[in-house]
């Protein structure tokens, strides 16, 4: 159940337990695992896709079927209701607006001496959006990486998701992803998947990032990867904390809480309230939406274990215990929202007013929902058109411009002792035989 605690102390302590619940000494046992996972993919390409989906999504599949083919395709939107198109159009469509707007644009400045400086954004070639099977087969998800790729301008976007029983994929997920614009979709998933992408398989174009969430092997594979290949950021488990004050309404802020725990049994929902009566209605309203949850069991374990409500004395104490755990969502279900959000430092998302569930921001708000999670929203952001672009510097200088700081370069080169580099100067500004030299 969700456990209350009103002591300060108590409170830093169980945010910090909370906040490193990943760091499992399992993880080294699993890195070794995915090591070698790596390693055999990078020698032995499809055929060892092959043999690790046997192994581990035990589906048996010919190197023919690790594309979906467009029958396949085509007929994933013959298993989808006309509602949940429309919704997926929508969703699309709102994702699509808002990061748009968020493209980051080239610019040029010309100062002095017809000096020219800049930035030129341009999309990597290749990216691989990973998107997760079993538990958290989201079509959401499809969009949140595919479109800011797309945006980005990336000509070549494939998908990469593990096959279900019988081989197949999700219907919803193949619509989200051809109605974001992406047609190359590979059967494969886990480290194997991962591997393919970073290293390129006879079946699988090797790419240039690599985005989307996945479980903890995926996760340790584009840690690994990383340097060979971007990627976005490494997803930990889901987290929302909501500070609310006296006019919140029990009733949502359990539903919010529960929204984040069905997630995952390792997902975490905290409450930070100002008012204690709150936090006791709060804990049996959670009790009574978790009676007939589809989800129980899952739900129960990650509020059982990362579910708590701090009672404090002001909305400041609670905008200072929510910085120091940098949640990775954040709602603001008091009654003066923006005047606190002048107190919030870190968080991947925030969701400001009792109308605000962090759901719309999860479906079709706009913004992406891939957010840094365990404590990284101190450093990080949110996934984005930036995640599939990069920016090479512009420089030009004229020659009365580089005759103006030669003097200066031609120290500074001396005092690290490369004379390579003081004689690229020296040589354009001294030298008479260059007819742009000056002096
Ligand atoms: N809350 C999840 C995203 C999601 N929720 C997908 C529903 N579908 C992590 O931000
Ligand atoms: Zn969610």
């Amino acid at each position: 159940m969700l456990r209350i605690i009103t002591q300060q102390a108590e409170a830093q302590t169980e945010l910090q337990r909370i906040c490193d619940r990943t760091h499992d000494d399992q993880v080294i046992h699993k890195e070794a695992t995915v090591r070698e996972v790596l390693q055999t993919v990078k020698r032995q390409g499809d055929h060892a896709l092959l043999r690790y989906t046997s192994e581990f999504d035990k589906q048996t599949l010919t190197v023919d079927e690790l594309r979906v083919s467009g029958a396949e395709l085509d007929a994933a939107y013959q298993q989808i209701s006309k509602g949940l198109l429309d919704a997926i159009r929508l969703a699309h469509q709102k994702i699509e607006a808002f990061h748009q707007q968020r493209k980051p644009t080239s610019w040029v400045q010309f100062a002095e001496d017809d000096v020219v400086l800049g930035k030129r954004y341009t999309p990597v070639d290749r990216a691989g959006l990973y998107v997760p099977g079993g538990r958290a087969s989201y079509p959401s998800t499809v969009l949140m990486n595919a479109v800011p790729a797309l945006v980005a301008g990336v000509k070549r976007c494939v998908m990469v998701t593990p096959p279900g029983p019988d081989k197949q994929m999700n219907a919803a997920v193949l619509v989200a992803a051809q109605e974001a614009g992406i047609q190359e979709i590979y059967r494969v998933g886990g480290a194997q998947a991962i591997a393919a992408l970073a290293y390129g398989t006879e079946t699988i174009p090797q790419v240039d990032v690599i985005s989307g969430p996945g479980n903890i092997y995926v996760t340790l594979a584009k840690k690994l990867v990383y340097g060979t290949v971007g990627i976005d950021s490494l997803a930990g488990p889901s987290e929302v904390l909501i500070i609310a004050d006296h006019t919140a309404n029990p009733t949502y802020v359990a539903a919010d809480l529960l929204a984040q725990a069905e997630h995952d049994p390792m997902a975490a929902a905290i409450l930070i309230t100002t008012d204690a009566a709150l936090a006791n209605k709060v804990v049996l309203e959670v009790k009574e939406q978790l009676e007939n949850h589809t989800r129980r069991t899952l739900t129960e374990k990650a509020i059982a274990h990362y579910g708590i409500a701090i009672v404090v004395e002001d909305l400041e104490t609670a905008a200072q215990l929510s910085n120091q755990f940098a949640p990775e969502h954040l709602e603001l279900e008091v009654a003066e929202p923006w005047d606190l959000l002048e107190s919030i430092r870190h968080a991947g998302a925030i969701f400001l007013g009792n109308h605000t569930p962090e759901a719309v921001g999860d479906y079709l708000a706009g913004p992406n929902h891939t957010l840094p999670t365990s404590g990284a929203a101190r450093y990080a952001s949110a996934l984005g058109v930036e995640t599939f672009m990069k920016h090479s510097s512009l420089i030009q200088y004229s020659p009365e411009a580089l005759h103006k700081i030669a003097g200066d370069i031609d120290l500074l080169t001396q005092a690290e002792g490369l004379p390579s580099h003081g004689d690229s100067v020296r040589l354009r500004t001294h030298n008479p035989l260059d007819s742009d030299a000056i002096g």
